[in-house]
């Protein structure tokens, strides 16, 4: 690649910035149909760059979506299929296998093996090679072992939770403070109500007293982070804490919203995802001070889609967070860059998560390791119209009990265990109601042969299943 073309007028290689929602539906963002709020700083990475329609993420939960997205590679390859842990203490639960039976590791020692194996390249380790200075803010849940640490795996700077959510604010019954619990999560043991054990906040891999509320404490974090190495190209991943639950969301939030949400659990969960659009907006205009946003690359994606039981949107799609319909895995997801991404494009062909990793490095001239071919694709080309044809031929998931694969408009949806397998035409049927496997036996059984081929490509999975505490 020639490697004049992707700098700026300053010669300065583009920063990055991939900022991640936890559990954000299709449907929780105005520019994707939310009519009870807008959105308009998560909006206007869309509007100012590109809005994928169906961009997808690599599994409806967050550690694999995670490992997907931070490798640019199918977390499968490397028997990462699902969590690596839930809650403060997650050692203090068993474990089992799908049979109910008591699976052979148990305790610390189990925990302590689950996370992104070594032998792959994260993003963080990936442009701190090409000479980026590199950041992680938010939630990690990787794995919390020294070798899956993000300060050990490419991060110069990390300000991070290790478990899969943590407090937003750590004193409940404060009257500026409006504190929901939604649905069977919130009663699970040392879950998401506290801040202790993997929920604790650590500094570099210390860990640090953190007296503000925890998103806007990660803004800052973020704020400071951009602030100390603008004078050199950086890449900061922030995989924010929310809007998943706890649901703790600033009093002014939830009072702005009293005439238009009646529902209260709902105008909680939208006041936390205005809060968090705020955030976003906070980092944009920084950057925009900063004189960085002409020569910084945005991102914005969900990890999975909304869990049905809690108050948020995936709509218009159908399904949810655990499920390989398209609503626990097809995500709000756009990019900008300008003067690189024309403004006010929408791209319809399916995108990945697994694109995020080649499309920034190719547009950082910054290598990927040929020893570990990516799964994702560079988009730019795609998105410049420079390459014809489709970014993916076929996207494939894999995870307890679900799966699916996407090869154009058919998507063959699974749940192998229980012999479910319905083919769905997405164009005609966004919503997955219409089962088209016997209307059309011949597209059927080709999706089922690539899908078995790709599972047949893979290795075993490292780890079984979590905690019964999460089985619905
Ligand atoms: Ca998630």
């Amino acid at each position: 690649m020639d490697s004049s073309e992707n700098t700026s007028p300053t010669g300065k290689r583009p920063n990055v910035i991939i900022i991640l929602a936890d559990d954000m539906g299709h449907g929780d963002v105005s520019l994707y149909g939310n009519t009870l709020i807008e959105t308009r700083n998560i909006d206007s990475i869309g509007r100012e760059g590109v809005k994928f329609t169906a961009g997808y993420s690599t599994a409806p939960l967050c550690s694999p979506s995670r490992a997907g997205l931070i490798t640019g590679r199918y977390q499968q390859r490397f028997g990462f299929e699902q969590q690596v842990s839930s809650g403060a203490y997650p050692e203090r639960r068993e474990v089992r296998e799908e049979d109910g039976s008591l699976a052979p590791i148990q305790g610390e020692a189990e925990y302590l093996r689950r996370g992104v194996p070594t032998t792959e390249k994260l993003v963080g380790e990936i442009f701190k090679a090409g000479g980026y200075k590199t950041g992680v803010v938010g939630k990690w849940h990787l794995g919390h072992a020294p070798q899956f640490q993000p300060q050990n795996r490419g991060f110069d700077f990390s300000c991070v939770f290790y478990g899969n959510t943590s407090l937003q604010h750590t004193n409940p019954e404060d009257p500026d403070m409006i504190s929901l619990k939604v649905d069977f999560h919130d009663e699970a043991k040392d879950t998401a109500w506290t801040r202790h054990g993997l929920n604790g906040v650590r500094r570099n891999g210390q860990l640090i007293d953190v007296d503000q509320y925890l998103m806007f404490y990660f803004r800052d974090q973020v704020l400071d982070f951009i602030e100390q190495n603008k004078h050199e190209p950086f890449l900061l991943y922030f995989p924010m804490n929310s809007p998943v639950p706890p649901l703790q969301v600033p009093r002014s939030y939830f009072e702005r919203l009293r005439e238009g949400i009646p529902n209260i659990a709902k105008r909680a969960y939208n006041a936390l995802v205005l809060a968090q659009d705020d955030v976003v907006g906070t980092i944009l205009a920084k950057l925009k001070s900063e004189g960085l946003d002409e020569n910084t690359i945005v991102i914005f994606v969900s990890d999975n889609g909304s869990a049905e039981s809690r108050p948020g949107s995936n709509a218009p799609y159908s399904g949810g967070k655990y499920t390989t319909y398209e609503g626990g895995i097809r995500m709000p997801y756009v990019m900008k860059w300008p003067g690189r991404i024309q403004p006010g494009q929408v791209y319809e062909e399916p995108v990945s998560t697994l694109d995020i990793v080649p499309t920034v490095a190719a547009a950082c001239n910054v290598p990927t390791a040929s020893t570990q071919p990516l799964d994702g694709v560079n988009l730019m080309p795609y998105l410049k119209k420079e390459k014809a044809g489709v970014p993916h031929e076929a996207l494939f998931w894999k995870l307890a009990g679900y799966s699916a694969i996407r090869l154009g408009k058919w998507k063959l949806y699974m749940e192998p265990k229980k012999g479910i397998a319905k083919l769905f035409d997405l164009v005609a049927d966004p919503q997955e109601t219409n089962d088209l496997s016997a209307a059309e036996p011949q597209i059927f059984e080709d999706l089922n042969a690539r899908y078995a081929a790709w599972d047949n490509s893979l290795p075993p999975r490292a780890w079984t299943n979590i905690s019964h505490v999460f089985k619905k």
